[in-house]
């Protein structure tokens, strides 16, 4: 097991060597982030990234994400030169040392939450999700949702739920299979294993199609192509949102395809699809960390895992779930567990 942390490079506002003093963490996840989506990553950014992690004692073997463009999930004219562009951008992480690739093929919008700053008994703060408040909105009438990465002007975000209404979950999946057909001889070559992340969350939104939602999926979705470059990222605050995905279960199974793991706990509503994140320990959520991770271990996981999102305490600022210091103390416990497991 290689322990890392995620970095957003050189704008995060925690500085590598505070990451560097975290006990058990070897290795960074990060990207490049300046380059428009659907582009091929040039060299030059790439090997900067790489030498300003290794100039501060740590690897750099995850990359998260190289996004996917649209037009590949809305399987338009442009996917095929943009599925080449993605197969570059893998030949040239893998010849720059990078051995995972994280993704996801969620349509325009990733990871939801309805609250950044919920505040818990302890007087911290945490991520939270409010379904009745979700259900309330219309992304069609113009949309204010925390968090989202706004990124496109309300015409063309209009335009582009326009074009979905057509892509049903079968054309999604369809969509889907081509792409990772498409890139995975890639990946192999580049001898990097692609780790999907599931839908956050694992159910659809706004009437658009989501489709990596449980052990169905999962199954589905390993069985497009046996390659072991085609991967899963196991992420628990994820999949754990829906009650009935059994974690445990999935680690066990899963185990040989997992190469990444985000791990974290969630407290789950017992009466609706409400959620908020919690603090790593199983004492603390909803979800059996301890027996993830020993079912992870069981299974023959040898990947990287990072913790995920923390709560913002001691009243530290920062981007919501990506603080240093709750997350520092999930890594410590996490290699604690890791510690007993092997
Ligand atoms: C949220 C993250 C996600 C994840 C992407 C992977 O904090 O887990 O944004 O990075 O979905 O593509």
């Amino acid at each position: 097991m290689n322990m890392t942390f995620r970095w957003f490079g050189a704008g995060d506002p925690i500085p590598l060597r505070y990451i560097r003093q975290i006990p058990g963490v070897t290795g960074v996840v990060s990207a490049v982030y300046d380059v428009p989506v659907g582009d091929v990553w040039p060299r030059d950014k790439i090997d900067r990234l790489r030498a300003q992690i290794h100039a501060a004692g740590l690897a750099f073997e995850v990359v998260e994400s190289v996004p996917v463009h649209e037009e590949i999930k809305l399987g338009g004219a442009a996917a095929p030169r943009l599925i080449r562009n993605y197969a570059e951008t893998l030949r040239r992480l893998g010849a720059a040392g990078v051995r995972v690739v994280c993704y996801n093929f969620m349509p325009v919008f990733d990871w939801l939450r309805t609250d950044l700053a919920h505040s818990l008994p302890d007087g911290s703060t945490a991520l939270a999700y409010d379904d009745a408040a979700v259900q309330a909105m219309n992304p069609r009438a113009g949309l204010s949702l925390p968090g989202w990465d706004e990124s496109y002007a309300p015409a063309e975000l209009q335009a582009l739920l326009a074009r979905y209404q057509e892509i049903d979950e079968a054309a999604l999946w369809a969509n889907f299979a081509t792409f990772l057909r498409g890139i995975l001889p890639a990946a192999e070559e580049a001898g990097i294993t692609m780790a999907i992340h599931p839908d956050d969350p694992p159910w659809g939104i706004f009437g658009l199609p989501r489709i990596i939602t449980g052990e169905e999926s999962i199954a589905r979705l390993l069985s497009i192509s046996n390659s072991p470059a085609n991967g899963l990222t196991l992420c628990t605050g994820s999949l754990g949102a829906n009650p009935e995905n059994d974690l445990v279960v999935l680690a066990r199974k899963y185990a040989p395809r997992i190469p990444f793991a985000h791990l974290r706990n969630i407290l789950q509503s017992s009466t609706n699809r409400d959620f908020c994140e919690a603090p790593h320990p199983t004492a603390c959520g909803s979800l059996d960390m301890g027996g993830i991770v020993e079912a992870l271990v069981a299974g023959g996981f040898d990947g990287y895992v990072r913790p995920d999102h923390g709560r913002m305490i001691w009243d530290e600022q920062g981007k919501p779930g990506y603080g240093l210091y709750d997350r520092a103390l999930g890594a410590a416990y996490l290699t604690g567990l890791f510690e007993r497991s092997n």
